[in-house]
């Protein structure tokens, strides 16, 4: 059978479900992703020499890390050739692209410094995404930044803060997509705090001066993301999940974001997401694999990335969820690492619009959930592998045969880098 005939087959099953899978590949297609390009470096960035900081961490050395612009966006360009769908451009600060001896520190960018990757995103019709960078930076005093008792160091990172929703509304006005700006740091302590309300109080009020900068709301979103605990903070999180979740319900406009590796490892984000779709117009999601920790691994086609996939579609949300990935991983190739990711959430999104929820749904309003359990574990045999082909196809790339390219990419690039 060719490629064709076995789409035709398999379309064929899944209409006999009720599931259109042509509508569910040109549904995909209109998806915005956005795809961050830490995994690039390690989570390194532009404006400093320094350690990555902040309570997060990247494991593994694998040669062939960018540690250049131009190495960096020769990369994303790489994947964007290796990956179907629609995508955005996931930028943190520290990826300003200063001239030849120019340094601005962090209080003090400006859209300028971002122009290149403006220009980088206008060619390839991407949005962009933006985050304030609150680590890995001398000004982090004492493992705190926004929250920090000390009004110095307090006061430089509203300033960053305010300064990263001016450049989000230049990302917005030059690309013509919304800018979602997310607002996390890794404020915390290490062992057993003597208060707890104080450093909430000063986040609380730098995040409403941050939002504060005037901006147009359908341009710029700012999001808080929330955390359970970091490497070397693990006793105390400033922006904890009822911090972040509280400060955007009783803040218009201001959206909550929730990573998955950012909750105890027995809360599952799929839950949350219809828990707050049911009051927030719109809300962001940081899509990763966290491996009893908040790992970073490399996302996968597995249950819970499909799980929130399938909130997400049948809730009728795609257009009230931002959906970004945010991973890192050093030890194996990090084409390959950014590749897998995106396309396991395509994956994820594919497989859920596939799915014949309204019959679903029928069955477990009917209290039967003999016939649901059956039917949900048929879906799980049904030949999406066959969708997900032709959906790659119809995008202009290979299901399966994009790791030779990876490869070739590695040999003649990547080794070649000092
Ligand atoms: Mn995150």
């Amino acid at each position: 059978m060719t490629q064709k005939e076995r789409y035709e087959a398999a379309k064929e099953m899944y209409a006999k479900l009720g599931v259109d899978t042509d509508a569910a590949i040109a549904k995909l297609k209109e998806i915005p992703v956005s795809l961050h390009c830490w995994q690039g470096d390690d989570v390194i960035g532009f404006d400093h020499d320094g350690p990555l900081t902040g309570g997060i961490q990247t494991t593994g050395n694998y040669p062939g890390k960018a540690k250049t612009p131009e190495e960096l966006m020769q990369d994303i360009d790489e994947v964007l050739a290796l990956t179907p769908g629609k995508k955005k451009l996931n930028l943190h600060a520290c990826y300003a692209i200063f001239e030849d001896g120019e340094f601005v520190d962090r209080d003090k960018i400006e859209p300028k410094h971002f122009a290149k990757w403006v220009e980088f995103a206008k060619a390839r019709n991407m949005g962009i995404d933006f985050n304030p960078t609150f680590f890995s930076h001398d000004k982090v005093k004492d493992g705190l930044t926004l929250s920090s008792p000390d009004e110095e160091t307090r006061r430089f990172w509203i300033e960053h803060g305010k300064a990263c929703i001016r450049i989000s509304e230049y990302f917005a006005k030059e690309t013509g997509v919304p800018c979602v700006m997310n607002i996390w740091t890794g404020d915390g302590a290490k062992d057993i705090p003597a208060d707890r309300l104080g450093p909430r109080e000063r986040y609380k009020s730098a995040i409403e001066e941050i939002i504060a900068e005037p901006h147009d709301s359908k341009l710029v979103k700012p999001c808080v993301e929330s955390k359970v605990f970091g490497i070397g903070v693990e006793s105390y999180t400033v922006g904890s999940a009822e911090f972040a979740l509280s400060f955007a319900a009783t803040h218009e406009g201001c959206l909550p974001l929730m990573d998955n590796g950012h909750y105890h490892p027995t809360e599952v984000v799929s839950d949350k997401i219809p828990a707050l779709l049911a009051f927030f117009p719109e809300i962001a999601l940081h899509i990763t694999r966290p491996v009893r920790w908040d790992s970073d691994h490399v996302v996968l086609f597995d249950d819970e990335t499909r799980e929130m996939a399938k909130e997400i579609v049948r809730c009728g949300a795609i257009d009230r969820v931002n959906m970004a990935l945010d991973y890192f991983d050093a030890s194996i190739n990090r084409i390959s690492a950014w590749t897998v990711g995106f396309r396991s959430w395509q994956k994820a999104l594919l497989s859920a619009l596939c799915s014949p929820d309204e019959d679903l749904r029928k069955l477990q309003d009917a209290a039967d959930w003999t016939e649901l359990m059956v039917r949900q574990e048929q879906m799980k045999m049904m030949p999406f592998g066959d969708v997900w082909e032709e959906y790659c196809v119809q995008c202009g790339t290979s299901a399966d045969a994009w790791f030779d390219e990876v490869m070739r990419y590695e040999t003649e690039v990547l080794a070649k880098r000092a």
